[in-house]
């Protein structure tokens, strides 16, 4: 007897091909689902519906169709248990050789404007995983296919096995179709959690849809394979980002980015220019014009600058075009790039260029994995407010040293701990990052800044625990410093501070980066 296919998709594409090779080239009988045996019908292809194969007709508008013993016992009767043959025999069912089935979009439905919960909650498709579940958990006895993607890999693997599929082949496919029933369920978990705030954990945005994005090359060493996922249901972020050119982006790639993209939107209303290396600034600066921004951030540490991470708050022009070819880079994220540019860079075929339309849209929470867990926080999305801190010493800050002020923090927050950050007409002149006590950070800021530190100002990420650091900083000729305050010994770095002839200026607010 022929073997039999079971076909019941939403998506149809592809559709009438398979059907027809199965039919004339495999002689397959085919078996269907009310739309698709219609448009199986319409294209001439001979096709059973399930109703009448079953003798019970799709009920419920549809919700149940294909749930019923002749169907789900042809899927899941083991070809080498004689109980199970009985059992086929019994009940004249038929053994399932196929099983094509790909889901009601679920996710399609939730990213249009304004679905209900309850349109939503209709394209929860039920038979179908149970179809496909069942199919992928049988796979030592057929085939289960859940996308057209794979409708002509799977001809082909008939093609070249005499006309049966591989049980390596089978395998390959049953494991896509539990990965794939498994994201489609995260899917509406997801959603359904959205739907209803107090339910909704902070995990809730982690719960990784599972998507895979990308193979990564490696991970931060070439020893640790990577890989990228889409967290969330729908694509955001870096996810909605165009790749302009450049080499196959990285893991590090990757990482660097995003901490550069958290950096420069803290510059909404300036042009401003970030180069990064290892997640840290080496460069960051606002300028009346985006390639006046670049040029500053470049110019103050052109040499960490080679081989870096640039991120542009506005989109890239000819001039910054022309500027960013005249050294390696890694990466350059922008919001934007001009036609002009775009030709300009091209030069430079290797460097990745990303155009990110909205950078702001980060992610609301931080993941990282510990033995046994995960620990998630709130993205630190503090607004920077100056009207909130206080001036803790005699001297007050004037105008231009408070905008400075502002920006040599905003900057430090980005910085890892301990983080000290050394800027004028803002642009970093010297930046401490990750050392393990604080005035180590100072002096490395301190001596990248040089003779500028003179009348420059001063932003460190937590308290000052001794008046060592004001100490230093005064030496060398710090004009205003800009810290949490909050430490036990506050008042002998602000007595240290008044007698230097120093402003300093407490946030109240910590911004430890680890
Ligand atoms: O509503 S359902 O969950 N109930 C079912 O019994 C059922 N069987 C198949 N949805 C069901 N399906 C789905 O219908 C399939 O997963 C496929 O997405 C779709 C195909 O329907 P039609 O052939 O009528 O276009």
């Amino acid at each position: 007897m022929a073997r039999l296919a079971l076909l019941s998709v939403s998506n149809k594409t592809g559709l009438i091909d398979l059907a027809r090779t199965l039919v004339a080239e495999f002689e397959f009988d085919i078996i269907s689902s009310g739309g698709t045996a219609a448009a199986l019908k319409a294209a001439g292809i001979p096709v059973t519906k399930v109703a009448e194969y079953t003798g019970s007709p799709e009920i419920l508008g549809g919700r149940v169709k294909t749930l019923h013993p002749r169907i789900h016992g042809g899927i899941l009767a083991r070809r080498d248990v004689s109980e199970d043959l009985t059992d086929l025999a019994e009940n004249q069912i038929r053994p399932i050789d196929l099983v094509v089935v790909n889901l009601y979009p679920f996710e399609q439905t939730i990213a249009k404007d304004g679905v209900t919960l309850a349109e939503a909650i209709e394209q929860i498709d039920i038979g179908g995983p149970a179809m496909l579940r069942a199919s992928a958990k049988n796979h030592a006895h057929l085939t289960v296919l859940c996308n057209p993607d794979q409708y002509n890999t799977y001809l082909e693997e008939l093609r070249q096995n005499g006309g049966a599929a591989s049980l390596e082949f089978r395998q390959k496919c049953a494991l896509e179709t539990f990965k794939h029933t498994a994201n489609y369920d995260s899917a509406i978990a997801a959603y359904l959690s959205s739907q209803s705030p107090e339910n909704s954990s902070p995990i809730t945005e982690f719960n990784v849809s599972g998507k895979e994005l990308q193979t990564l090359r490696y991970g931060e060493n070439p020893h640790q394979a990577a890989s990228w996922y889409q967290s969330g249901i729908t694509p955001t972020g870096w996810t909605t980002s165009t790749i302009l050119q450049g080499k196959e982006l990285s893991y590090n790639n990757l990482v660097d980015l995003e901490a550069a993209r958290r950096l420069i939107v803290e510059f909404p209303n300036s042009p401003a220019a970030a180069i990064l290396k290892h997640t840290n600034p080496c460069g960051t600066a606002l300028g009346t014009t985006i390639s006046e921004a670049y040029q500053k951030a470049f110019d103050t540490d052109s040499v960490s600058a080679f081989g870096g991470i640039v991120a542009l708050n506005r989109p890239i022009d000819a001039a910054t075009a022309t500027a960013l070819t005249q050294t390696f880079l890694e990466c350059i994220v922008a919001p934007g790039c001009e036609p002009e540019a775009e030709e300009i860079i091209k030069k430079k075929a290797k460097v990745r260029v990303l155009i990110l339309p909205d950078l702001t849209q980060g992610p609301p929470q931080t993941v990282k994995i510990i033995a046994g867990g995960l620990l998630v926080q709130d993205s630190d999305n503090v607004v920077e407010n100056t009207s909130k801190w206080r001036v803790v010493t005699e001297k007050q800050p004037t105008a231009p040293e408070l905008a400075e002020l502002l920006f040599a923090w905003k900057v430090a927050k980005h910085v890892k701990s301990n983080a000290i950050v050394v800027t004028r007409n803002c642009t970093t002149i010297g930046v401490g990052a990750g050392q393990m006590n604080r005035v180590g950070s100072v002096k490395l800021a301190l001596e990248q800044a040089g003779e500028q530190a003179k009348g420059a100002v001063l932003a460190s990420d937590g308290f000052f625990p001794f008046d060592d650091s004001v100490k230093t900083a005064a030496a060398a000729g710090i004009s205003a410093i800009v810290q949490p305050g909050g430490s036990m010994r506050d008042r002998d770095s602000i007595d240290c501070a008044n007698q230097l002839g120093i402003t300093m200026v407490f946030t109240d607010v910590r911004h430890f980066l680890h």
